[in-house]
């Protein structure tokens, strides 16, 4: 077998959602399978994992652009080379939830974002009082925002693992189907 034979195809996603989200905790939990201390972050943060499609090794590469609102302007330089978008909303903080709402309504609405599919990640699922994937897709009409696009929400815990990692506790969704929607 040639080098060319074993070349892996390679895709790029972005990770967006409001400060605070939970982001770049994901992003370390998915890479390293641990819990990192986060940060604030001010630019982007990049890792590349290996993840599984139809059997097949695929290199991901995923891009954590910092949430603050002064960093969204910057959002659409990610843009044009995205294979998917994975929307990171902190069940747990009501009180942000429109806002979270609004700023995918206008991530979805870029044209250079067109078909792209979603993966709404319900985080924060470990604190008590959190809002639940149902409640979730009530208040953000996703039917609605993504009628040209596949999308599904995703229950997970950025800081536990649950649902992300293959090593953790509940382990019904692995990393690897994470990457089915490419
Ligand atoms: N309880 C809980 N806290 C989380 C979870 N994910 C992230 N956090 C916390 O939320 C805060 C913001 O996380 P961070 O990853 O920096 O958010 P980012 O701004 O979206 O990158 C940090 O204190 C994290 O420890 C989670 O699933 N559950
Ligand atoms: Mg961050």
């Amino acid at each position: 077998m040639g080098h060319l034979a074993s070349k892996q195809p390679e895709v790029q996603v972005l990770l967006l959602g409001l400060d605070n989200a939970g982001k770049s905790t994901l992003l370390y939990k998915m890479k390293h399978d641990a819990s990192v201390s986060t940060v604030p972050t001010i630019g982007f943060n990049v890792e590349m994992f290996e993840a599984r499609k139809n059997r097949k090794s695929i290199s991901v590469t995923m891009w954590d652009v910092g949430g603050q609102a002064r960093m969204r302007e910057h959002w659409q330089d990610f843009y044009l080379n995205a294979a998917a978008v994975v929307y990171v909303v902190d069940s747990a903080d009501r009180s942000r939830l429109e806002e979270a709402r609004a700023e995918l309504e206008l991530i979805l609405g870029s044209e250079l974002l067109r078909h792209r599919p979603l993966i709404l990640l319900a985080n924060k699922q470990d604190v008590s009082g959190a809002l639940t994937v149902t409640e979730l897709k009530d208040r953000i009409d996703l039917r609605r925002m993504c009628s040209d696009r596949d999308w599904f929400v995703q229950p997970c815990s950025a800081s536990t693992g649950t649902y992300l990692c293959q090593n953790c506790v509940n382990k019904n969704w692995s990393k690897q189907e994470y990457f089915w929607i490419f």
